[in-house]
């Protein structure tokens, strides 16, 4: 579990004032000396990130943050940068010393409150404040739910609560990833993976998704079968009955599409992820937000990490192209990189997001809530793909919520053909 990916981990992150212990806490969180801690206020000035396995919640990544009443330039930026991590925590610790509650941590509370994310309070520093252990208060204007607990980074004491509550108010969905294909299939069911092996493919390995999909199958018992498109006909022919699913990579769909037939179900990777890592219902609106996007209209392209983008990059040059052609003519296209991100602006036509491999589920469902607190349809590269390729509605038939979405929503189909997307 140690090397379990990023994308797939608990994020806790660690918000107050300066010098309240903030390092400290993850320090001792931790077991190991990961940030560094002094007496200075305004030691941490980026968030400090670390990985590891935390009993009882499982794989976790914990991001100490600088204090968010820093001043000055320097401090505004850092206190902005801290609030951008705000945007991908599934779980926070709001840290103050002892019992000392101002407007810094009301206003931080508020501000965890309204974008749904859960906290612990933790009053750190206890062992410093014994004298006024027996007065110990409660903040006056936090709801009853939320767990406070009274701590000491250096004592150690109070952080096997600080675990406890994190497992206890951790969402659903952050802690508890739904199956990636399994739940699609019947007991034993057969599953076949198209895969394509170009010069794109990753010299000597797989890619996430298509091991993620095929440790699923394994874990639900099914019966998996990996080949390249070319295959796929006889792979087809070789089985005595039809199987019950077809998953391909997005980048081969319209030939998959051609050489599956009709009564055999079929998606791709990126579909299954999209559900895997969001809310697919979501994504297949903001598709049919696409087929009405109209020359000069703003598109956000959005992508999680900031890759180096190739010269045939998907997001930054393909995607653009294709939705430019649906369009009619020029869109506005902005593009946006990176892990954090600070809320979307609502004059966005269509915000495009990348597959999202390094964030969570949580972080992931964040940003499709912000979108639509925004108003801005939201979808994401391997649904805009199947759309552009006019085979949306078959790649969403094992989904039929999220085809229904889609259908209520839609005007026209695709560009059409696999010719037009050169
Ligand atoms: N007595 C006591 N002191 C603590 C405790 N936790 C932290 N401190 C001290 O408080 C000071 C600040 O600790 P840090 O962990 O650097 O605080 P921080 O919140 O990360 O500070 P910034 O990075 O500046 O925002 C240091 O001198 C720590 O030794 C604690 O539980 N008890
Ligand atoms: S899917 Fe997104 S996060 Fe993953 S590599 Fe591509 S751009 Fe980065
Ligand atoms: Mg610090």
């Amino acid at each position: 579990m140690n090397d379990a990916p990023k994308g797939l981990r608990l994020h806790i992150a660690i918000f107050g004032r300066r010098n309240v212990g903030k390092s400290s806490l993850l320090n001792a969180l931790t077991g190991q000396s990961v940030a560094i801690v002094s007496d200075m206020p305004g030691t941490t000035t980026d968030p400090v990130e670390k990985t590891l396995e935390m009993l009882p919640v499982g794989p976790v990544v914990f991001l100490d943050t600088a204090g968010l009443d820093d001043v000055g330039e320097l401090g505004k930026l850092r206190t902005e940068r801290s609030l951008q991590v705000m945007r991908r925590t599934d779980v926070a610790l709001l840290v103050t010393v002892a019992d000392e509650w101002g407007a810094d941590e009301s206003g931080l509370a508020a501000r965890l409150v309204e974008l749904k994310i859960p906290f612990v309070v933790v009053q750190n520093k206890a062992d410093a404040a014994p004298e006024v252990e027996a007065g110990f208060a409660r903040p006056h204007d936090l709801s009853a739910d939320i767990p406070v607990i009274r701590a000491s980074a250096h004592s150690g004491s109070g952080l096997n609560e600080i675990r406890e509550a994190i497992a206890r108010i951790a969402p659903e969905d952050a802690m508890h990833q739904p199956a990636l294909v399994s739940d699609l299939l019947p007991e034993k069911g057969v599953l076949v993976l198209v895969v394509p092996i170009d010069t794109g493919a990753p010299k000597g390995r797989l890619i996430l998704p298509q091991v993620q999909a095929i440790r699923d199958s394994l874990d639900g018992r099914k019966i998996c079968m990996v080949v390249t498109e070319e295959e796929l006909p006889a792979a087809i022919g070789c089985l005595k009955n039809p199987p019950d699913l077809v998953v391909c990579d997005s980048q081969v769909v319209h030939l998959v599409n051609r050489d599956t037939p009709a009564h055999i179900p079929m998606t791709t990777f990126s579909i299954l992820m999209a559900r895997f890592k969001g809310d697919l219902s979501q994504m297949a609106r903001g598709a049919a937000a696409l087929q009405r996007l109209k020359p000069g209209d703003r598109v956000l392209i959005q992508e999680a990490c900031s890759h180096h983008a190739q010269k045939d990059d998907i997001g930054r040059i393909k995607l653009p192209r294709w939705l430019q052609k649906m369009a009619g003519g020029e869109l506005e296209i902005t593009v946006a990189a990176g892990k954090e991100f600070s809320g979307y602006d609502p004059t966005f036509k269509t915000v495009l997001h990348c597959g999202g491999c390094v964030i969570t589920r949580g972080q992931m469902m964040a940003r499709q809530r912000a979108a639509d607190m925004a108003g801005c349809p939201m979808t994401n590269y391997g649904v805009a793909i199947s759309l552009v390729q006019g085979v949306l509605q078959r790649v969403l038939e094992p989904f039929p919520e999220a085809l229904s979405v889609f259908e209520a929503h839609t005007g026209r189909s695709g560009i059409g053909s696999a010719q037009d997307l050169r």
